[in-house]
């Protein structure tokens, strides 16, 4: 995929703020900081037009990337955050669960984990609400650059078993340092692209 043009358009709260021109979106969902910022801007090839930090909670509403004008990547703020009170992580829960579960330009939910990790609870949780809902999910396993190359299947292997993936589901083991797994993303990502009949 050869990304031309690629521009923050809204961060969003509620619905009335969504974009209407009915293109399709990929959203990004996660644990604060497991790197779902880092994750759109390499695949956009873009430095730093998703705001990315070393400290968790950067990314706090729903913001829409319009991609070559042809679709968007919705970066969704990550869970797990220990630093919030309850009222915020319930009006987090609605924010999302009314993205996630009634928003019809939503192709398809990209859960973000950590390849070092077993993923969490809340990641579990998570992936086991997507497939409740029927939600077309890829599962992208991340900072596969702090892990050494002989090591990566053992690990795909613990992200599998731990989420019981779907065997359906496609696992991609990615790294926005190195561009692992950006070619295997776009792949899948494009089958929603295709030019309407
Ligand atoms: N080594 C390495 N570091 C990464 C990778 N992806 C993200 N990071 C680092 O992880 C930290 C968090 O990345 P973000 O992209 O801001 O994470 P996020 O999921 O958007 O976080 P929130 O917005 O807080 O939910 C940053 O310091 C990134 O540089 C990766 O693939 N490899
Ligand atoms: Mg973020």
């Amino acid at each position: 995929m050869k990304v031309n043009q690629a521009e923050f358009i809204i961060s969003a709260v509620k619905e009335e703020q969504y974009p209407t021109d009915d293109l399709v979106e990929f959203a990004l969902a996660g644990r604060s900081n497991v790197g779902k910022s880092s994750f759109i801007n390499k695949m956009i090839g873009r430095k730093n037009l998703a705001r990315t930090s070393s400290k968790p909670g950067k990314t706090q509403t729903l913001n829409f990337y319009k991609i070559n004008d042809a679709f968007y990547f919705v970066d969704v703020p990550g869970y797990g955050f220990a630093r919030v009170s309850k009222s915020e992580r319930e009006a987090w829960g609605r924010m999302i669960e009314t993205y996630l579960g009634q928003r019809e330009p939503l192709k398809m939910v990209l859960l973000i984990v950590d390849l070092r990790h077993a993923p969490s609870k809340d990641d579990q949780l998570m992936y086991e609400w997507l497939k409740h809902y029927d939600i077309p999910t890829m599962i992208v396993a991340t900072k596969a650059d702090k892990i050494p190359k002989g090591k990566h299947q053992k690990h795909i292997k613990i992200v599998k078993e731990t989420l019981q993936v779907d065997k359906n589901d496609t696992v991609v083991l990615f790294s926005s340092e190195t561009g692992l797994g950006k070619e295997e993303t776009w792949k899948q990502l494009s089958a929603y692209l295709q030019p309407k009949e």
